[in-house]
């Protein structure tokens, strides 16, 4: 069960733009999925957009179109900025997609069959704006205690979950699997709230339409999380593909922002214990980014997409400074003067002039053909050790999602061969004819080590990696397979290499102060 790497996103509201925010799971998600593609794993990697509930039935209200055609028509928002950050998503769930319907009606049927669904009433707070149910002591000055927004009295006829019939089992399992909630502060305040006592989940609303109707009483649409949730399912034909759903789930991961991490660590849990379904193997809880320090919002007008990021550095400096600038864990602040920092310091001069300068030498004085490796001395046998060890921590702090970790720990490797070439001094080395096999034997090493850093980075930057690949004249970086493809010398002596334009030119320091 489960041979597939099964990972998701969350599937995000469809009428909000994506913003970095959003763009942060989905491009962590992506990391992870190349990573293990790399690996020879054969991974699932899901996103989408969730499309229901009442706050989409407004917009749409308020544009005078129908439910359907208006997220019908802003749904490319999603799939155009997935595109342009290149994420190699396996798939694109939309939830008012029939596969997701018919998934949706079988699940709810089965926890009614079951007696773990009951007709109730249901009377308190609604936030149409976080789609939440909220207890009059949830609230912030009667108001949303997420978005600060003001809520509704709801009274309504509902059908409710038994979620509190699960919460000993639900301690139980979070107990018994340490891992499965993470990051562990995120996990303790789970348990903690899992310990204050859980109330039977209303699922189901009637005061409006736009959702999935419940098979057993049409009155009924399902409660916009609950439809939303069992995406996972949908995704790999639960219920229709008994094989391919066998092999996937239970999820590798499931990654999300902290604000939902209960629906995903609590009410889904309970959700599959109640389908008798296994639970995802992680879930875990990303800290959130402001933007100079504030919360974004459409209001203050000071929300970042990442088109206009790209734009400026390209999309590798944006997938590179996300995932190296932020620890996932725990909150971040992106400021576009950290952005120019970095991508100056560490992609134009670490990463950028290391490649040009050794494709250059390697031009100059071997006509852009690998020399042969010679016999490794002291100081290659240095390098060759970073790179070893940097190749296996790096990969085993990306299988943590300490993406900052595994990136510091590349560039470490990249100021290594800095320090290898300068101290080697190929330049000086071309001027004797008699260090000629010297001369060899540090282009051939510097070269591999362009080599082996490509692999390691393809995962963060699969562009710039595949221009290094062709610059040392390899094809297909991605049918590469690691960790095999990480033992050192495999570059051959007598491929041709080439210079290519630099891979990060360096961008005005005045720009810094803008
Ligand atoms: O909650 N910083 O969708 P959503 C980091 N439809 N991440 C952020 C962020 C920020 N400032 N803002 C948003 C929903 N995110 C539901 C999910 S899943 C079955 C249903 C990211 O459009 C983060 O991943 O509000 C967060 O969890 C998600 O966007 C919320 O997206």
């Amino acid at each position: 069960m489960g041979e597939v790497f099964y990972i998701t996103t969350p599937i995000y509201y469809v009428n909000d733009v994506p913003h970095i925010g959003t763009a942060y799971t989905t491009l962590a998600a992506d990391v992870v999925a190349r990573f293990m593609r790399q690996q020879g794993r054969e991974v699932f990697f899901l996103t989408g957009v969730d499309e229901h509930g009442q706050k989409v039935a407004q917009a749409a209200a308020e544009k005078g179109e129908s439910p359907q055609a208006w997220v019908d028509s802003i749904v490319s928002h999603f799939t155009d900025v997935w595109e342009l950050l290149n994420i190699s998503n396996d798939d694109f769930i939309r939830t008012t997609e029939p596969r997701h319907a018919r998934v949706a009606g079988l699940f709810i049927d089965k926890l009614k069959e079951k007696g773990d669904v009951y007709l109730g009433s249901y009377e308190g707070w609604y936030c149409i704006h976080d789609e939440a149910f909220l207890l009059s002591s949830q609230l912030v000055e009667g108001a949303c205690p997420e978005c600060n927004r003001p809520v509704d009295w709801v009274k309504e006829e509902n059908y409710f979950f038994k979620l509190s019939s699960y919460q000993d089992r639900l301690l139980a399992y979070i107990e018994e699997h340490p891992d499965f909630i993470q990051p562990e502060s995120r996990r303790n305040e789970v348990v903690s709230f899992i310990n204050t006592g859980l109330a039977d989940q209303s699922i189901s609303r009637t005061s409006f339409t736009w959702g999935i109707p419940c098979p057993f009483d049409e009155r009924h649409v399902m409660y916009v999380w609950f439809d939303a949730l069992l995406n996972y399912l949908s995704a790999i034909d639960y219920g229709a593909d008994d094989a391919r759903f066998e092999r996937t789930w239970p999820a590798d991961w499931h990654l999300m922002g902290k604000e939902i991490l209960r629906f995903h660590a609590v009410i889904w849990p309970a959700m599959l214990m109640a389908a008798d379904l296994p639970l995802p193997r992680h879930v875990f809880a990303h800290g959130w980014l402001t933007v100079e320090g504030k919360k974004m919002s459409k209001s203050l007008g000071n929300v970042v997409r990442p088109a206009d990021l790209v734009e400026e550095f390209g999309v590798d400096a944006y997938r590179y400074y996300f995932m190296r600038e932020f620890s996932f864990g725990v909150d971040g602040n992106f400021s576009r003067r950290t952005m120019l920092r970095r991508y100056n310091a560490e992609l134009a001069n670490d990463l950028g002039n290391l490649e040009s300068r050794v494709l250059t030498m390697a031009g100059k004085y071997r006509d852009h053909v690998v020399p042969q490796p010679g016999v490794p001395g002291g100081e290659e046998s240095t390098l060759i050790d970073k790179a070893t060890s940097t190749g296996l921590s790096a990969a085993g702090k990306l299988e943590q999602l300490a993406f900052n970790d595994a990136l510091a720990e590349i560039w470490e490797l990249v100021h290594a061969v800095n320090r290898y070439v300068d101290f080697s001094a190929p330049w000086a080395l071309a001027k004797d004819e008699a260090r000629s096999a010297d001369l060899d034997r540090v282009l051939y090493n510097s070269l591999e080590a362009l080599r082996q850093i490509a692999l390691m980075i393809f995962p963060y930057m699969p562009a710039t990696a595949e221009k290094m690949w062709d610059h040392l004249g390899q094809q297909d970086i991605e049918s590469v397979a690691l960790p095999a493809a990480l033992e050192w010398g495999l570059l051959s002596p007598g491929t041709e290499t080439s210079r290519g334009e630099a891979l990060f030119p360096r961008k005005m320091e005045a720009a810094e102060d803008n």
